[in-house]
C-alpha cells in the first residue's frame, strides 16, 4: 500500500516565472519530490482572471512546464500536468462556491490588490480565485501545500470551506496543511523590499526572471534598492533590501543566512550585490539551458502532460463523485 502521503501546489503560467516563484514553491518542491505523492499543476486557469494574450499563455504554458523539469521537478516521480486538462477543477469548484461567502472572498488580500491593479476587469473569476484553488486542493486530498508566505490566506480558506463541507456532511475532504519554508517564502521587488516580488510586476526592474540572461540579472542587481548604514546583516525590519538580498543569496548558494551574513561580514553593498548578482546568473544558466532543450522537444513535453492529467483526473474523479453524491446529485 502507496504511505506517502499527498502535496499540491502550481504556478500560474501569466509570465515567465521569477525567482521568487523558485524560491517560495519550486525549490521546496525539490526537496519533497522524494517523500510525498506529488501534484504540481499548472494554473491556466488561475492565470485567465487577469486578461491573457491567447498565444503567449500557451506558449508560457508549455515554458513553465519545461522549466518545472528544467530546475529538477521529476514527471517519473510527481504528477505534473495542465489544470484546465482535469475538468474537475471546475466541477468542484463551483460546488465549493455554494460553502463560500460573498463576503469571504471581498475581503482576500490579493483580491483586493488585483481589483486595484486591473482596476478596468475586476471579473468575478478574480474574486472566486480562493474557491478554485480550493478545489484545486481538495480535489486530490493533499495533506500539504508547499506555496510562498502570499498564499497563506488563500490556504486558510481552502481549510474553512473543507471543514464546513466535512461538518454539514460527513468528513469528505482531508484538510490541508501549509509548507512555509523558513527562507525564501517570501522574496521581494528589487526595487520595492516591501512588496513581493511578482511575476507581472509593472517595472520588471525589481523581478528577476528565470529567464533573464547574465546580464540582466547583474543589472537588476546593482539596481537594487538597499538601506541605510553599511553593513550587510539580516534585520528585515530595519533592512528589508539588504534581507531580500541575503535570503536570495542563501537559496541560491545554498548556504545558511548565518553562513551568508559571515561571507559578507565587512564588505560593502556594491560588492555584495554583485556577487548576490554573479552566484544566481550562474545558477540560472544550466537551468535555462536544459528549459530550451526540453522545449525543442514538444513531443516529450506532451508526453508529460498526457500522462500527468489522465493520473490526475482518475484522483480527481474520486473525489468529485464523493462530493456529488454528498450533495444529493442523482447518479445512475
Ligand atoms: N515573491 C515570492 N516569494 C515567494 N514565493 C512566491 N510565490 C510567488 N511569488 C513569490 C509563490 O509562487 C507560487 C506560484 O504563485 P502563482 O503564480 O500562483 O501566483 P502568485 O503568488 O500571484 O505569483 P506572482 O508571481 O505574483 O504572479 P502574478 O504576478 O501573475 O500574480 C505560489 O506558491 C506563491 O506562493
Amino acid at each position: 500500500m502507496d504511505e506517502k502521503k499527498t502535496l499540491y501546489s502550481a504556478i500560474q503560467p501569466t509570465n515567465n516565472l521569477t525567482i521568487g516563484n523558485y524560491a517560495g514553491a519550486i525549490s521546496n518542491w525539490l526537496k519533497l519530490q522524494d517523500d510525498y505523492n506529488c501534484y504540481f499543476a499548472i494554473a491556466d486557469m488561475h492565470a485567465i482572471t487577469v486578461r491573457q494574450t491567447p498565444a503567449e499563455l500557451r506558449q508560457k504554458t508549455l515554458a513553465t512546464l519545461a522549466l518545472y523539469i528544467a530546475c529538477g521537478v521529476d514527471p517519473q516521480k510527481c504528477c505534473l500536468y495542465i489544470q484546465s486538462h482535469v475538468p474537475a477543477h471546475a466541477e468542484l469548484c463551483w460546488v465549493l462556491n455554494t460553502f463560500t461567502y460573498v463576503g469571504e472572498m471581498e475581503r482576500m488580500t490579493q483580491f483586493k490588490d488585483k481589483s486595484a491593479r486591473h482596476a478596468e476587469n475586476v471579473n468575478m473569476g478574480l474574486m472566486d480565485y480562493p474557491v478554485l484553488m480550493a478545489a484545486d486542493i481538495l480535489l486530490y486530498r493533499a495533506q500539504y501545500v508547499p506555496v510562498g508566505e502570499d498564499q497563506r490566506q488563500h490556504l486558510e480558506i481552502a481549510r474553512d470551506i473543507a471543514q464546513r463541507f466535512n461538518n454539514i456532511y460527513s468528513p469528505t475532504f482531508t484538510v490541508p496543511e501549509g509548507l512555509f519554508l523558513k527562507v525564501g517564502a517570501k522574496i521581494n521587488d528589487l526595487q520595492d523590499p516591501a512588496k513581493k516580488m511578482s511575476k507581472s510586476a509593472e517595472n520588471p526592474n525589481g523581478s528577476i526572471f528565470l529567464n533573464d540572461g547574465k546580464d540582466a540579472v547583474i543589472r537588476k542587481f546593482k539596481r537594487a534598492v538597499t538601506d541605510s548604514g553599511a553593513e550587510v546583516k539580516y534585520d528585515p525590519v530595519n533592512k528589508p533590501g539588504v534581507s531580500n538580498l541575503l535570503s536570495i543569496y542563501s537559496i541560491f548558494a545554498k548556504k545558511s543566512i548565518e553562513e551568508a551574513e559571515a561571507e559578507f561580514a565587512g564588505m560593502g553593498y556594491g560588492e555584495f550585490k554583485l556577487a548576490v548578482g554573479e552566484t544566481v546568473a550562474d545558477s540560472l544558466a544550466p537551468i535555462q539551458a536544459e528549459q530550451a532543450k526540453l522545449l525543442a522537444d514538444v513531443q516529450y513535453l506532451n508526453t508529460v502532460l498526457k500522462n500527468g492529467a489522465e493520473t490526475a483526473a482518475r484522483t480527481a474523479a474520486k473525489t468529485l463523485y464523493k462530493v456529488h453524491k454528498k450533495i444529493g446529485f442523482y447518479q445512475i
